[in-house]
């Protein structure tokens, strides 16, 4: 095991990767901008270094200063967290070739997954259904009319370097195909440096139904179920739930073992999730793989009883997965608690935190890396908290999740809480009836 690891990363989920080292025995290791010298990842880990301002891209993303802290304080491992440099596959492959295990999968594995089409291919090729459309990258404009064409629309454009919503565009109406062509390549060359794109049949009003897996050195895969993520606004999840109320058991397990297939087939390492859309038939596309561990973990480790944060940790050490079918019980939700204000179309709420009351109570979980005092920098990802519940039915779920936002009070900054009492009471989220138009199609659309 290591006696050492670096977070490169900030917020609740370095500290919860402190947390696990020091249940392990490692020793901790925390990276900080001078914006968050009074974050509590630099206080609650054995040593800290500070590796530049503000700006995280001269400090969280400055892969130099990163190797350089991890040398300085003689770190065997690092855990790059989520965001950042996570999905960083050139980072991986600096941290291996400076002597230090990147907790995670390998660069090549990034790489193929990074790259949007050649995911899809890969993906394809070790039989995973893929949304029908074009093999891989369209070469040009009648090129891609024929496609289009072919797949009937309504279409979608993707960049090949986008992902998570990133320069994608619907076209409905082949009149406005060229166009919308051209805006998509344009837009995706400025926002990528690659204006490559490839077509899709769209889908309409699809569930974001997402299967954590894990794999190991030793060629084992396995998956810890499927995570429901299909509350979303703007590609910003809200909300997660683990099981989906939209999928039976046999289409989890038919889910599950297309996301293991998939990531037997890129050797993949640590834990991943295979990103699936499934539309209103009940058909399910694989759509990305994210090479990380994901904000919404904690709903998955609170129904297969699994903390996944040790076990990165310890299959980055060599250990084994226990390949014994892991089976979930109860019912998980997650609200992420941002510093916006709900009110108004959910702009960043940055600033001090006044005073600050958290939730408890059984089966009720805050991950979190403020406390009363604690001024939100506006430099990062607005989230503040996140508010995990446990029940034995998605009802008591809700119900917990309810009266634990009654409870939670941060004043000082706005925060999505107001958003997430309302949802709670919300007739088509309580009987499970939603997709990822949820937003856009019910009173919480404000635009
Ligand atoms: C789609 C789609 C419909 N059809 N692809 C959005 C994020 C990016 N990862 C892919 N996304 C979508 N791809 C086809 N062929 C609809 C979306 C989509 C979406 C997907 C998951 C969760 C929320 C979403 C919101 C709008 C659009």
């Amino acid at each position: 095991m290591f006696k050492k690891i670096l977070i490169a990363n900030r917020g609740e989920i370095a500290l919860r990767v402190i947390r696990v080292c020091r249940e392990l025995g490692i020793k901790s290791v925390a990276v900080y901008s001078e914006a968050d010298r009074d974050s509590l990842h630099v206080k609650f880990a054995d040593e800290a270094v500070c590796i530049g301002p503000p700006l995280s891209k001269q400090s969280y993303l400055n892969i130099p200063r990163i190797i350089a802290a991890a040398e300085i304080t003689g770190a065997e491992a690092i855990h790059p967290g989520y965001g950042f440099l996570a999905e960083n596959a050139s980072f991986a492959e600096i941290c291996t070739s400076s002597g230090m295990k990147f907790i995670g999968p390998s660069a090549e594995a990034i790489s193929s997954m990074g790259n949007k089409a050649l995911a899809k291919e890969t993906m394809k090729n070790a039989g995973v259904p893929v949304i029908p459309g074009s093999d891989g990258i369209v070469k040009d404009l009648t090129d891609a009319i024929d496609i289009a064409r072919g797949i009937g629309f309504p279409v979608i454009i993707k960049a090949v370097a986008g992902g998570g919503g990133k320069g994608m565009r619907i076209v409905r109406d082949e009149n406005d195909f060229e166009k919308n062509f051209v805006m998509a390549s344009t837009e995706a060359e400025a926002a990528f440096g690659d204006a490559g794109v490839y077509i899709e049949k769209y889908i309409e009003q699809p569930h974001h139904i997402e299967i954590q897996v894990f794999g190991d050195q030793y060629g084992n895969a396995i998956h810890l179920n499927e995570r429901d993520c299909s509350i979303q606004r703007r590609h910003q999840k809200l909300i997660e739930e683990s099981p989906s109320p939209f999928i039976n058991d046999e289409l989890r397990q038919k889910m599950g073992a297309a996301a293991i297939k998939g990531a037997l087939s890129v050797n993949y390492e640590g834990a991943g999730t295979v990103e699936f859309l499934v539309d209103k038939y009940h058909n399910y596309f694989f759509m990305e793989m994210n090479t990380r561990i994901q904000v919404e973990h904690p709903v998955t480790e609170e129904i297969t009883g699994r903390d996944l944060i040790k076990m990165q940790i310890r299959v980055a050490a060599g250990a084994k997965l226990d390949k014994k079918l892991i089976k979930p019980s109860g019912h998980a939700i997650e609200c992420r608690i941002n510093a916006e204000d709900p009110e108004h179309n959910f702009r960043p709420s940055p600033g001090e935190i006044k005073s600050f009351h958290l939730p408890g109570g059984f089966g009720v979980r805050v991950d979190t890396h403020c406390y009363a005092g604690y001024r939100v920098p506006p430099n990062y990802d607005s989230l503040i908290a996140k508010l995990v519940v446990y029940g034995s039915s998605r009802e008591s779920a809700i119900n917990k999740m309810a009266a634990a936002l009654e409870e939670f009070t941060i004043e000082g900054i706005h925060t999505t809480i107001p958003f997430h009492k309302k949802v709670m009471q919300h007739p088509l989220f309580r009987e499970g009836k939603f997709d990822t138009s949820f937003i856009e199609n019910t009173e919480f659309n404000t635009k």
